[in-house]
């Protein structure tokens, strides 16, 4: 197949996704064309199959908001005429099914481009919903030919804030590639964040308040009073002056590093002996699925998606949505106890190689293009 793919480029785990979904398939054999306004950040080096088409957007002054969608339209479109696409595929609903619906009828019917989005999470739990998107939001998913969510909560919610029909929309789990995101991944730079005797809890986030960056904090520092312990925070973005302000006022500064954004979140990862999701919203939680993939039990909010990817009590631990003393309790039971901690990292190692592997998540996306295409 010829498969258009477009995403957000930077940070975050639709674009990781929809890239990591692009080499693959490349892999198996298709040709893949990404379009979009940056070169997505997990998409280093050259690959046999794999394209890249940059959006290309005038800047003029009298744009005070440049009109992204229109320019992503006009790039689909050439790109489809250009290399004869089969179908685009759209990650993240807003603007990009837009853009898609636009390119498709300016090829007109006897093209036949189809178009598939895959829902992510506040495209439809935040934004989408949002009065200025979501009459737009509903008529683009709708006029995509294939829709797939990533997770069975967002499916509901999709059914729910937008009216569009069950039997419409696919549950296709994110999933991450269990040779690069493993326990025993080397280099292991665990001397380079704690001395010898003292567990690594990580967080990974794009720091966005959905993230709520602060709870990692304030549960890190109750934990740090009973086990000596270092935190380690990745990634970048609105939250994160907040919550090292925070470490300040705790005075807990010395024992948290903000490492900003990684080139290899999998490096970090397979040290750590504990990972933090307190989210507010997390239609899957991606994060989550790379820490078990990398050994590292999960503590998390029951929030949204989340309960499909870790299970209490078995891979880590879901408490509720701002259980700050909660989490911080969990997070002392698992760093004191050493088979707790062994028993849990082994069982969501388990769920990410048996579930959610690229092995066995994209031959679904593989089978769901050929239905929309025989369609
Ligand atoms: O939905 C967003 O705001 C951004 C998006 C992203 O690009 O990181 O995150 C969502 O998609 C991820 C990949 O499918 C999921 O793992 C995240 O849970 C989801 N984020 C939210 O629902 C807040």
């Amino acid at each position: 197949m010829k498969i258009g793919i477009t995403c957000y480029p930077t940070y975050g785990g639709s674009g990781a996704v929809a890239t990591e979904l692009g080499l693959a398939l490349a892999a198996r054999g298709h040709e893949v064309h990404f379009v979009s306004y940056d070169q997505p950040f997990r998409l280093a080096g050259l690959q046999e199959r794999v394209f890249f088409h940059q959006v290309e957007m005038e800047d003029y002054p009298l744009f005070e908001h440049p009109p992204y969608a229109l320019a992503l339209a006009v790039a689909l479109h050439d790109t489809a005429l250009r290399h004869d696409l089969d179908l685009v595929h759209m990650h993240y609903a807003i603007p990009h099914a837009v853009s898609a619906y636009l390119a498709r009828q300016m090829l007109g019917d006897e093209r036949g481009l189809r178009i598939v989005t895959t829902l992510h999470g506040t495209d439809i739990t935040l934004v989408g919903l949002h009065p200025s998107f979501h009459e737009i939001t509903r008529f683009s998913i709708l006029g995509s030919d294939g829709l797939t969510a990533v997770s069975d909560y967002l499916k509901e919610q999709t059914v729910e804030g937008f009216s569009v029909p069950e039997k419409r929309i696919q549950v296709i789990p994110n999933f991450i590639d269990t040779h690069v995101w493993r326990p025993d991944r080397q280099p292991c730079h665990r001397a380079k964040f704690a001395s010898e005797g003292e567990s690594i809890v990580m967080h990974v986030s794009n720091f966005r308040p959905v993230k709520r960056a602060e709870d990692v904090v304030s549960v890190f520092s109750r934990i740090q009073e009973r086990v000596p312990a270092r935190l380690v925070m990745v990634g970048d973005g609105p939250d994160r002056p907040r919550a090292s302000q925070l470490a300040r006022e705790l005075d807990i500064e010395d024992r948290v590093l903000f490492l900003g954004k990684h080139p290899a979140v999998e490096d970090l990862l397979s040290c750590a002996d504990l990972f933090l999701l307190p989210s507010e919203k997390e239609s899957f939680g991606l994060a989550a699925l790379e820490a078990m993939a990398s050994g590292a039990p999960v503590i998390a909010a029951r929030a949204g998606g989340i309960p499909e990817v870790v299970e209490d009590r078995v891979s880590g631990r879901l408490l509720d949505v701002g259980d700050v003393s909660g989490m911080a309790e969990a997070g002392v039971e698992l760093l004191e106890d050493k088979d707790l901690r062994e028993r849990m990292s082994s069982a969501g190692l388990e769920v990410a190689q048996s579930r959610y592997s690229t092995e066995i998540v994209v031959p679904q996306y593989e089978a769901y293009y050929e239905r929309v295409l025989s369609s």
